[in-house]
Order: structure tokens, then sequence, then C-alpha cells
């Protein structure tokens, strides 16, 4: 088992998820609340950790700095094998696994964030940006999670974790096409339906 681990966290962030995570496989881990307000994420000491002054960052207990959503679930769910998190090395479960990790990180977070931020904005090239277009990624996502129980087969995976924290904040946002839809809803509620979830959402 990794030893402890710092996670520099704030509720209302993409942290939010990690912990969610770090709940999942039962790390051990201490909380470092990033007050955005008072600007802790810009000090010296914090980007001398992170240079890029976002959340979640973890440190482990080597001061191995491990930063990016999905990087740090797709580790934490490797280094606490116990959780069973991820499907079977070198299996085709585990290349769709992957393929949601990065779909989320890629496709899914630019097209939310091109939305929501660029509202009333003509949409970018679907041929040129690498996630197309948000519509095209929501009939996607909502074809996966109608498919399954989760996005890889009956396991729940920390793709699961990803997606479902997207799919659940993008919601809360009032993305386009979240709320409206039911497969999309159901399925946040089965994965959020969970102690880890719970305890990840409780005060630090
Ligand atoms: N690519 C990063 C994005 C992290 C990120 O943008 N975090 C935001 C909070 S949701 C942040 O720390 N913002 C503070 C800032 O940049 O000043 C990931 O996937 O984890």
């Amino acid at each position: 088992m990794p030893g402890k681990i710092t996670f520099y966290y704030n509720p209302m962030s993409r942290a939010a998820t990690a912990r969610w995570m770090l709940e999942e496989v039962g790390a051990e881990y201490e909380t470092v609340l990033v007050d955005f307000e008072a600007g802790d994420n810009r000090k010296p000491d914090f980007l001398a950790i992170n240079p890029m002054g976002k959340i979640p960052t973890l440190v482990l207990a080597d001061r191995t700095v491990l930063t990016e959503t999905a990087a740090i679930l797709t580790w934490l769910a490797e280094a606490y094998p116990a959780a069973a998190l991820a499907p079977e090395p070198g299996s085709s479960a585990r290349g769709s696994y992957y393929r949601w990790l990065f779909f989320g990180g890629s496709c899914f977070e630019p097209a939310l964030t091109e939305t929501m931020m660029r509202k009333g904005a003509a949409p970018l090239s679907k041929g040129s940006v690498g996630w197309g277009s948000y519509n095209d990624v929501i009939d996607t996502l909502e074809q996966a999670v109608s498919r399954n129980t989760y996005l890889v087969g009956d396991q729940f995976t920390a793709a699961d974790v990803y997606i479902g924290s997207q799919l659940s904040w993008a919601g809360g946002f009032g993305a386009p096409r979240i709320q409206d839809s039911a497969a999309i809803q159901a399925y946040v509620e089965r994965v959020t339906d969970r102690d880890a979830y719970r305890r990840a959402m409780r005060p630090a």
C-alpha cells in the first residue's frame, strides 16, 4: 500500500472527484484545504508543487506530485488493487475503461467548457477540434450509459467515478441535455449511490 498522501482540495472544484476516488480505494490521506478566495493556489509554496496552480493535486509519500483528475484516478485504481476499480490489465474491458477515462478528459471536459463559457458564440469547427461537438459528446455518453449498468459492463470502475462526477457537475451547472436525459440521470443516481461518494461529499 502506498503511504500517506497529501491531498490539496476545495469542495467546489474538480478535486471533489479525486476525493471520491480516495474514499473508494480507502487511501490514507491528509487534506489541505485550498482557499481560492485567499489565492492559496497562486502562492509560491503551492506553485512550487504544481506550477499550474490547480487542484486536485496529490503529493505522494515519496514527494511525487500527481495532477490531472483522470491520471489521479487511474493511478489510485492501480495503487490500491484491492478496491477492484479497474478491469484486468490487457483485457478488452481494460481498453474500454481507458477509453472512457480519456474521453472524460479530452472530449467531455473541453466540450463542456466550450458550451458553458462561450455561450452564444459559433461552435468551433467540429472536424478540427478533438471533441467534435458538445452534442456528439452527449450522444456518445448517453449511448454508453444506456448499454450496461456501468460504463464497462457490470463492473463499477474509476471511469464511472470520473464520468459520473463530470455528468453530475454538468447537470448541477445546468449544462444542456444533462438534466433532460433520463438515461444520464439514472446513471448518475446509480453511480453516486455509494458510501464512498457520500463520505466524499461531507465537509472536509
Ligand atoms: N486539468 C485539470 C484541471 C484542474 C482545474 O482546472 N482545477 C480548477 C478547479 S476545478 C482550479 O484549480 N482552478 C484554480 C485556478 O486555476 O486558479 C484536471 O483535470 O484535474
